[in-house]
């Protein structure tokens, strides 16, 4: 096991690796920015390492910063957490070179999957559903215009190096195709240092489902089942639910199986998410794989009782899973909410600040994932997520009802916070029949 790990993140999730890491008894070092000097997770850490200014550029993204607080600390680990450098190959690769082990996939399994090109390549290959369209990528609007008579319209022209529904772009005919094709490449280019895109077949009513995998360094792959994150605006998810409502048992299993075959496939080790989408007859179609550990981590923990941080450190050190996927089952349901700082009643501004007043809630089947205590002021420079309630029963019904009251008992000011939204869903019919698909809280927003 390791000795030291140094966590290169902020936030929320630098405080669950240091939970983690205390209870593998292993020291941990925190990386910090000027704006998150005062943080006071960082206390709870062996020990905290300023890297820089405000912006992440400057920090939590500068990777010869974060590789020197590492060496400086003599850190035989780093754990990226999410977003940052959690999905940057060229990281994992310095973090090998610099022999310090990258707790999270190869380089090589990040890139290979990480292309969502090549991605649904061995998806297809393995018999994983995906999407018909364009077998590679695109360079010409005759070729696109051919796949797009075939596949039939709408279509999408998604970026190869794109994710979280960046460079994206939904055509209906042959007009918009054909003016879309160049420009998309092109922002693609700018954004990801890619230009190259695909196009496939668009589904216009559809649930956002995704798989929850653990792979090892010995070749074994098995799956958590699944969480619908289906409530999202503009590719922000607010709630996440485990497992997904009314999914058919035999759906499940093959959406399930076919997630746990293309981690293996990868040579995959430490946690990773194959996304779907669901149509409303079940069918399912692979999207793209996260190599990294999710926000939403915590539903399904909370369903399948195995800790995801600690066992993605462990496999990371060269231990075998220690669960085969007959071991791994279902029990009650989880909801998770995202509580930003934002004003969702005025186009989610964000609301920075001093958060004088924070009453979280408690009680049975509650767990909140947060670093804020009264008094933490909401640096501006990161993203809105101050906290995730997490609520766990025996039924969905029960969760909804329990998430409400949590909620309910959740006082926060004088900042706004996604709070009381969040009330609405859990009171909303539609939420409750467990019905809703990826463009419904868009909906439900502009009533
Ligand atoms: C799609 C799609 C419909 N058809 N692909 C958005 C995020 C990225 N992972 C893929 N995304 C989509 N891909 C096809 N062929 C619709 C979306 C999409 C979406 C997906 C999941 C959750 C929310 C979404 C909101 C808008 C569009």
């Amino acid at each position: 096991m390791f000795s030291r790990v140094l966590i290169a993140n902020r936030g929320e999730i630098a405080l669950r690796i240091i939970r983690a890491c205390r209870e593998l008894g292993i020291e941990c070092v925190c990386v910090y920015s000027k704006a998150d000097a005062d943080a006071p997770y960082l206390r709870l850490a062996d020990a905290a390492i300023c890297i820089g200014p405000g912006p992440a550029s400057e920090s939590y993204l500068n990777i010869p910063r974060i590789i020197a607080a590492a060496e400086v600390a003599n850190c035989d680990a780093i754990h990226p957490g999410y977003g940052f450098l959690a999905e940057n190959a060229h990281f994992a690769e310095v973090c090998r070179d610099c022999k310090i082990e990258f707790i999270g996939p190869s380089p090589e399994a990040m890139s290979a999957l990480g292309d969502k090109i090549n991605c649904k390549r061995m998806a297809k290959k393995v018999g994983v559903p995906v999407f018909g369209g364009s077998e590679g990528a695109i360079d010409d609007e005759q070729k696109a215009v051919e796949i797009a008579d075939k596949v039939g319209y709408p279509v999408i022209i998604k970026a190869a190096a794109g994710g979280g529904g960046r460079g994206m772009r939904v055509c209906h005919n042959e007009v918009a195709l054909r003016a879309s094709i160049r420009q998309a490449s092109q922002e693609a280019q700018a954004a990801f240092g890619n230009g190259a895109v695909f196009i496939e077949k668009f589904l216009e009513k559809a649930r956002h489902v995704e798989v929850q995998c653990l792979g090892d360094k010995h070749g074994n792959a098995i799956h958590l089942y699944e969480r619908d994150c289906s409530t999202q605006r503009r590719h922000q998810k607010l709630i996440e639910e485990a497992p997904g409502p009314n999914i058919d048992p035999k759906r499940r299993e093959a959406l399930c199986a076919s997630a746990a075959k293309l981690i293996k496939a990868a040579n995959y080790s430490g946690a990773a998410t194959v996304e779907f989408l669901m149509d409303d007859k079940q069918n399912f179609y692979m999207l793209e794989v996260n190599t990294r550990v999710q926000v939403e981590h915590p539903v399904t923990e909370c369903i399948t009782g195995v800790d995801i941080v600690r066992t993605g450190i462990r496999v990371a050190a060269g231990e075998e899973l220690p669960y085969r996927q007959k071991d791994i089952a279902i029990r009650g349901h989880a909801i998770e909410c995202r509580i930003n700082a934002e004003d969702w009643e005025r186009g989610f501004a964000p609301s920075a600040g001093k958060i004088d007043v924070w009453e979280p809630p408690g009680g049975p089947g509650v767990r909140l994932d947060t670093h804020v205590v009264p008094g933490y002021r909401v640096p501006t420079n990161y993203d809105s997520m101050i906290a995730k309630l997490i609520v766990y029963a025996d039924t969905r019904a029960e969760a909804i009802r329990r998430t409400d009251r949590a909620l309910k008992e959740f006082r926060v000011g004088p900042i706004k916070t996604t709070i009381g939204l969040q009330r609405e869903m859990m009171n909303n019919s539609a939420f409750q029949k467990g019905g809703i698909d990826i463009h419904f809280l868009e909906r439900l927003l502009k009533r």
